[in-house]
């Protein structure tokens, strides 16, 4: 018998399972008690998974939706004889420097560069500095919620164009696996605001590698994603997380960004890895080029008088 506890950790989002054996499979109905704490508290901790084989770490992951096979990663970025495990360390690996030893530097909900946006990710912490290495999560339900009516209703119908390119720190990879992901994820469009498949609540999907909002001029567009980054990154709706050893977090990547903080000392290994839930086809190919620039509209205005 499993002794369920839940802990929340904070006020945006997040909290602790504790008393559960994740070596095993989890009967019916614990199985459903932490389905609904996820859905409820949005991220989950589960500490003490150390020792988790890659197959048991998929098993659990099963729990919470179907596995990514990342067709829109490197293959060297995933675990040797487990496509379903992305291994995000900067430990060298076959004697080159690791192409994920910086992802996730910049705000971003898991594969919004593409048409199917993660439904959820599993990450285990198998080695981390002696201090920090921290992550950060965004509670995006909370953002929108908290926009007045007026900046809800701006951005109703607005679309954006997330694009693979803007991934933080990509001109420090392999030049030839940047070309691959690239050809994997041409930008793609993803409306402003999102509706969560199972909860039905709202929230905005914006982040940092969103290039522009359709229909906005260059300025426009900046303008107002600064606003609705800062807003939606704002303390009071982030959770951030401090890792040990064998911690698992779960995070719901709907309603949800996050960003892996570089404030560690590079030459200490930090291992993790991570299994992501799919995501329902939601997006689009985005099919036109960028934002008009202001020089653009000038020009369009002139020629009509
Ligand atoms: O390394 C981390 O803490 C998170 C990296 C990341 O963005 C991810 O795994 O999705
Ligand atoms: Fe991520």
């Amino acid at each position: 018998m499993h002794d369920l506890q839940i802990t929340p950790l904070g006020y945006a989002m997040g909290a602790e399972v504790t008393g559960l054996d994740l070596t095993k499979p989890l009967d019916d109905l614990t199985r459903r008690r932490v389905y609904d704490a996820w859905l409820k508290h949005v991220v989950l901790v589960f500490p003490g998974n150390a020792h988790l084989t890659p197959e048991q770490h998929i098993a659990f992951s099963r729990n919470f939706g179907e596995l990514d096979t990342h067709e829109s990663q490197a293959p060297e970025t995933l675990l040797e004889g487990n496509r379903e495990i992305l291994v995000v360390s900067n430990k060298p690996r076959a004697g080159r420097p690791s192409q994920t030893r910086n992802t996730g530097r910049n705000w971003h909900t898991d594969l919004s560069y593409s048409l199917r946006p993660a439904k959820a990710a599993a990450l285990l912490c198998k080695e981390k500095p002696a201090v920090g290495g921290d992550t950060m999560w965004a509670n995006l339900t909370m953002a929108y919620e908290t926009l007045s009516p007026k900046m809800q209703a701006i951005i109703a119908d607005m679309e954006a164009v997330h694009d693979v390119t803007l991934v933080r720190g990509l001109n420090q990879r392999d030049p030839a696996l940047v070309a691959d992901m690239r050809r994997r994820n041409p930008p793609v469009v993803h409306p402003m605001v999102r509706v969560h498949p199972e909860t039905g609540r709202k929230s905005l999907l914006a982040g940092e590698r969103v290039s522009h909002i359709l229909g906005l001029t260059e300025d426009e567009s900046q303008a107002l994603l600064g606003f609705l980054n800062q807003h939606a990154t704002s303390p009071e709706f982030v959770f951030r997380h401090r890792w040990r050893v064998g911690d698992i977090v779960l995070w719901d990547n709907r309603c949800t960004c996050h960003v892996a903080l570089p404030d560690f000392d590079q030459t200490q290994p930090r291992h993790m890895l991570r299994c992501s839930m799919k995501g329902e086809a939601e997006g689009r190919l985005a099919e036109a080029g960028p934002a008009a620039t202001k020089e653009q509209m000038i020009q369009t205005v002139a020629s009509l008088s």
